[in-house]
């Protein structure tokens, strides 16, 4: 059991829980960066001093609202023909010619700007911007893209040689005080493409290099610190690609990295890692915030335990990690194999043996003594409390080894076609 919790409830001195609190918290996030904003964790501490558990509780409340709810607005811009579409496409975690996709095309498909809101985080919404040096894009698409302030970052996609268009838009996204990235599109096509003109000479690594220098000398011209991403929007899982999803991770603001961590697709299998580390630091504040209230004189605590309200959170961490009966479905047609063959996969589809499962019950108890030998009593409100914590780390757990799972059954499969 977490230290943390325990103290509560031994109702340690105010000031002793500030400091352990925040200790916790840090080493819970040190992996991704966290969801509480630094104005919520100081409101957090501010009440621990001020002796108003209250004031904690609904802060934590307030900020994991507003971690679900958060909005984003990812803008892809570049050349027509460049990848945006198919580059959206992987980002939204949905194939080139899934219901809903962003339309991908040898010809110009996208004429105006389109929203793309993610299919099952609503909030937030990529915009595939009209590609620019065709008779189709708008009189000035600059101004029409880039003088839009709700973006929250923007993406500069590029499939060849670094362009003046490329340079002319790092320009004014920088000069508007924006964040971008510059991800460099289909290299699986110039690694083909150099194999077979210098079949003698051709080296992988060489060619990704002479790529990756390429923007960066001319992306040093605008920007201080430059970063590209070599990717391929055929064979996400390879190159640049997971490292991306990372790093827009890292970069954005507590509030907004929640809702982003869950829609984006398990690409490597430390992003996997990331998720369940994030999910549980949900679960880790949501039983705090609970912890704190139970122990507030006259707060209502409620914590049954009603199976089915269990079964449903289940289905709803197998969907955070893109393992929802939609998505298996959607694998097992990519892969060209039934959905029975994932689902053997998954362990989180027997809910039964998770409810029953015996370290969850020795947990249980463990903690039970541990109240009962600080307090002398044991309501059973807070044994509900502890079965539901145990229950849902256990939830968590499984389902990310099941996206492990399933993961290197997608690249295995896939590795044996290429053979
Ligand atoms: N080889 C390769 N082709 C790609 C890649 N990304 C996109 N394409 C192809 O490039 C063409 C244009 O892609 P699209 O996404 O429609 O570009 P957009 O006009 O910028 O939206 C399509 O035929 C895509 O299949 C990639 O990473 N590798
Ligand atoms: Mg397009």
């Amino acid at each position: 059991m977490d230290p943390l919790l325990l103290n509560v409830i031994k109702k340690n001195d105010s000031k002793q829980l500030a400091s352990e609190f925040l200790s916790g918290y840090k080493t819970l996030v040190s992996e991704v960066g966290g969801i509480l904003s630094q104005v919520s964790l100081k409101r957090i501490l501010k009440g621990f001093e001020k002796g108003q558990p209250k004031d904690v509780a609904d802060e934590i409340q307030r900020a994991l609202q507003s971690a679900e709810n958060a909005r984003q607005n990812v803008a892809v811009i570049g050349q027509s023909g460049s990848g945006k579409s198919s580059f959206i496409n992987v980002l939204r975690g949905i194939g080139h010619e899934g219901a809903g996709s962003a339309s991908v095309g040898v010809v110009p498909t996208t004429r105006k700007k389109t929203p793309y809101p993610h299919p099952k985080y609503p909030n937030v919404t990529f915009w595939d911007l009209p590609g620019t040096g065709t008779p189709e894009s708008l009189p000035n698409p600059y101004q029409e893209v880039v003088g839009d302030d709700n973006y929250d970052y923007f993406i500069i996609i590029s499939s060849s040689r670094f362009s003046s268009n490329d340079a002319f838009l790092a320009q004014k996204i920088q000069e508007k005080g924006k964040k971008f990235y510059f991800v460099r599109t289909k290299v699986d096509s110039d690694l083909y493409n150099e194999s077979k003109s210098k079949p003698r000479s051709f080296n992988k690594e060489t060619v990704l290099q002479q790529i990756r220098d390429n923007c960066l000398i001319n992306l040093s011209k605008i920007v201080s610190e430059p970063t590209v991403f070599l990717v391929s929007n055929f064979k996400s899982k390879e190159f640049d690609f997971p490292k991306l999803q990372e790093t827009l991770l890292q970069d954005l603001p507590a509030e907004k990295r929640y809702t982003a961590l869950l829609l984006l697709p398990n690409l490597s299998e430390s992003f996997i890692q990331l998720k369940r580390a994030t999910i549980k630091e949900k679960l880790w504040l949501t039983a705090f915030r609970a912890a704190i209230l139970a122990f507030i004189p006259l707060t209502p605590f409620c914590c049954g335990f009603e199976l089915s309200e269990h079964e449903r959170d289940l289905k709803q961490y197998q969907s955070h990690f893109g393992l929802d009966e939609e998505s298996v479905s959607q694998i097992a047609q990519n892969l060209g194999t039934s959905e029975q063959e994932i689902y053997s996969l998954m362990k989180s589809t027997d809910f039964n043996s998770l409810v029953k499962d015996d370290s969850i019950i020795a947990n249980v108890k463990k903690c039970a003594e541990f109240v009962f030998s600080v307090t002398g009593l044991l309501p059973s409100s807070v044994f509900q409390f502890y079965k539901v914590y145990f229950l849902h780390l256990k939830f968590i757990d499984t389902v990310a080894e099941d996206a492990k799972r399933v993961l290197a059954k997608i690249e295995e499969m896939r590795s044996g076609r290429m053979k």
